[in-house]
Formats: structure tokens, C-alpha cells, sequence
């Protein structure tokens, strides 16, 4: 049986913290952040696995990638499709196993915690 697959297919989706430039006003894009840019860097950082439903290729580790990458608080996501199962790295004073959990179940893909 080939187990080469499990590697291959576990990507590592990296976020970088720029996604907080949405709460910056267009018009104060000169203004004096520039010395001190802040990265607003997770103090305490969790991790979680989850067992998923529904996914079949790497289309699917893309999207809930992507969909994951964008929320607030999700600090890296490795899917593995022949896993079935997604890894997540998150920022523990914004969010919980359950709201990953169900943050991935609303993409289609049932989600359960595991561990
Ligand atoms: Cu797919």
C-alpha cells in the first residue's frame, strides 16, 4: 500500500498577519505606523486536529484553507487529505476547538474534534 500519499498531500498554509490592514482607514496610509509596524502576534497559540467529513482532493484542502486562512484568530492550517483530518494552529484567547470545529463544518465538511 503507498503510504507516499499522506506526505505529498499535507500541505502547510502559513498566514501572514497583513489580513489586519482591513481595519486601517485608506486615508491614513501616510500616517505615522510606518516605524512601528505592529504585528498583532498571538500570545498564546493552540493547536487541534480535527476529523473531517468530505474531504476527497486537494480542492478541498484548498478551499477550507483559504476559507480558514481568513478568520480572525487561525495562525496556520495543514489539511491532510488522505487523512481526512486538519491540523490548526489558533490564537487561544480568540478561539476554541468548537468554533474551528464549526467553522469547517459550515464549509460543508463535518468536522469533529479530536483529542
Ligand atoms: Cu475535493
Amino acid at each position: 500500500m503507498h503510504k507516499l500519499a499522506t506526505l505529498v498531500s499535507a500541505t502547510i498554509f502559513a498566514l501572514t498577519f497583513s489580513a489586519g490592514a482591513a481595519f486601517a482607514c485608506p486615508g491614513h496610509a501616510e500616517g505615522g505606523d510606518k516605524d512601528k509596524k505592529e504585528q498583532s502576534q498571538p500570545k498564546k497559540v493552540a493547536s487541534a486536529t480535527f476529523k473531517v467529513e468530505g474531504i476527497t482532493c486537494e480542492g478541498c484542502a484548498g478551499k477550507i484553507k483559504a476559507a480558514l486562512g481568513g478568520k480572525e484568530g487561525i495562525v496556520a492550517v495543514v489539511v491532510k487529505v488522505a487523512d481526512k483530518r486538519i491540523a490548526v494552529d489558533f490564537d487561544a484567547e480568540k478561539l476554541t476547538v468548537q468554533k474551528i470545529a464549526e467553522m469547517i463544518t459550515a464549509l460543508g465538511y463535518k468536522a469533529s474534534p479530536e483529542a
